[in-house]
C-alpha cells in the first residue's frame, strides 16, 4: 500500500468523534502490518490505516474488535478495573460507526490512545516479560467463555503450519525474485523441518488441543505495560482474535521476546532463546491462565514456541522470495534478515529442547515430556 500523505490522514482523524480537533498527525509505532498515527486533539488517539491489502474482510474484522472488546469491557468493569486503559476502546464516526473509508478506499478506524503506557520490541528485564506473560494468560481466561462461533476467521489458516509450508514451497518453486539461490542454505533448514509442521494441527484435529478464542499475534509490542507500575495494563493488536489454539498464543511471544536478539538482528549469530525468559513466561503464562489449560496443552507449550518460529521463519522468508508483498520492509533484505533470526533461533530451541520441557514441567507440576 502507498504511503499516506499528512493531509490524508488529518482529513480521515477529522471523521471520528474526538475530544477537541486534531491538531497533528505522527507515524507510530513498529507493527508490520498496519499504518498507525498518533492523533494530537484534546486528548491523544491512535487512527490506523487498515492494512485491507492483508485483510479482505475488513467490516467482519471490525465486527470482531467490537464484539470482543465490548465482552472484556464488562468483565472488566465487573471486576473493578477501568476499561479504558485496560482494553481497546473505538472511537465512533460522525455517522455511527466505527471506521471510515476514504475517497481512495483508505480503511481507518480509531482508539482511544492509552496513556501513561509503553509497548517494547525488546524485554528489558525478565520482570516485564512475565507481566507480559500474565496479561496474555488473562486475556486466555477472560475469553474462555466468550461465544467463538460469533467469531470471523479473519486470515483462513493464519497458524496452520502444513499449510504455511505449502504456501513457502510454491514462493521457492515460483522464485519470482531471482532471489532463491542466494538463500539455499535457509531453505533447506525449513525444508529439513517439514515433518514437523503438523504435530499442533494433528492434535487439535485429534481432539487433544482444544480451539480457543486466541490472540494469534502475541508480540511482545502488542500488550501495552503502565510505565509507573511496570504491569502490563492491557493487550492490544486485536486484528487477528479468531478460533485458535492456547500453545501458539505461548509460542508467538517465545518467538518474539525470548529471543536473545532483535527479530531483525542483521547479525544472526546473536539469535537464540534466553532460558530465563522462557521461565519467566511459562510462569506468567501459567499464572494467567489460572489454571484453563489442559493437561495436554501444557504439555505442548515447547512445541507451541517451535512451531511458531519456525513458521514465521517460513513466512518471511516466503515474503523475501514472493518480492516483499506483505510485511513492511526497511530495506531490500529485510525480510531475509528476519528469517535468519528465526532460524538461529528453532536451532537454539532445538539445543535446548530438554530444559524447556523441564521448565514447563517444573510450573505445571507434572513429569517432563521429553
Ligand atoms: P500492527 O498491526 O501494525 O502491529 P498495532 O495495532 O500493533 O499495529 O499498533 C502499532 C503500535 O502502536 C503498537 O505496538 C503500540 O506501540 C501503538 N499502539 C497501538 N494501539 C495503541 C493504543 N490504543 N494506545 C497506545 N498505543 C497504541
Ligand atoms: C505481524 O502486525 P504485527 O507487526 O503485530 C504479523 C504476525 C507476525 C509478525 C512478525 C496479521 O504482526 O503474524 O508474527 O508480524 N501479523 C499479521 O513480527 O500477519
Ligand atoms: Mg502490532
Amino acid at each position: 500500500m502507498t504511503a499516506l500523505r499528512e493531509q490524508t490522514v488529518m482529513d480521515a482523524a477529522r471523521h471520528f468523534l474526538t475530544q477537541g480537533s486534531p491538531r497533528s498527525v505522527r507515524r507510530y509505532g513498529s507493527g508490520h502490518i498496519n499504518d498507525t498515527y498518533l492523533v494530537e486533539c484534546a486528548r491523544p488517539y491512535i487512527l490506523q490505516r487498515l492494512n485491507t491489502e492483508i485483510f479482505h474482510e475488513p467490516l467482519a474484522l471490525m465486527k470482531n474488535i467490537e464484539s470482543v472488546t465490548l465482552f472484556l469491557r464488562e468483565k472488566i468493569t465487573a471486576q473493578g478495573g477501568d476499561p479504558d486503559r485496560e482494553t481497546l476502546t473505538l472511537i465512533p464516526t460522525q455517522d455511527g460507526s466505527f471506521h471510515y473509508i476514504d475517497g481512495e478506499n483508505n480503511f481507518f478506524r480509531m482508539f482511544l490512545f492509552i496513556t501513561d503506557a509503553v509497548t517494547y520490541d525488546a524485554a528489558r528485564n525478565p520482570e516485564d516479560f512475565y507481566h507480559s506473560a500474565v496479561a496474555f494468560g488473562n486475556f486466555q481466561r477472560l475469553l474462555h467463555d466468550f461465544p467463538s462461533e460469533t467469531l470471523t476467521e479473519v486470515i483462513p489458516h493464519f497458524h496452520d503450519t502444513p499449510s504455511r509450508f505449502r504456501d513457502f514451497e510454491r514462493a521457492v518453486q515460483e522464485d519470482v525474485m531471482g532471489r532463491a539461490a542466494s538463500c539455499a542454505e535457509e531453505i533447506r533448514f525449513l525444508a529439513d523441518r517439514r515433518a514437523d509442521c503438523g504435530v499442533s494441527v494433528r492434535l487439535q484435529q485429534a481432539g487433544e488441543l482444544p480451539l480457543r478464542v486466541t490472540h494469534n499475534d502475541t508480540k511482545l509490542n502488542n500488550i501495552m505495560l503502565d510505565q509507573r507500575t511496570g504491569e502490563a495494563i492491557c493487550v492490544i493488536d486485536l486484528d487477528t482474535v479468531m478460533p485458535g489454539l492456547s500453545v501458539n498464543d505461548f509460542g508467538d511471544s517465545i518467538r518474539f521476546g525470548a529471543n536473545t536478539a532483535r527479530e531483525d538482528e542483521p547479525d544472526a549469530s546473536l539469535a537464540g532463546l534466553s532460558l530465563p525468559l522462557y521461565e519467566s513466561y511459562v510462569r506468567g503464562f501459567l499464572t494467567g491462565c489460572g489454571g484453563i489449560l489442559t493437561p495436554a496443552e501444557v504439555r505442548q507449550l515447547s512445541w507451541g514456541a517451535k512451531l511458531m518460529t519456525y513458521e514465521c521463519g517460513m513466512r518471511f522468508l516466503g515474503d523475501y522470495l514472493n518480492g516483499d508483498v506483505y510485511f513492511h520492509t526497511a530495506y531490500p533484505e529485510h525480510n531475509l534478515v528476519r528469517a535468519r533470526t528465526q532460524i538461529a533461533l528453532v536451532r537454539d530451541m532445538e539445543r535446548k529442547w530438554t530444559q524447556m520441557n523441564d521448565i514447563v514441567a517444573r510450573y505445571a507440576g507434572q513429569p517432563s515430556t521429553r
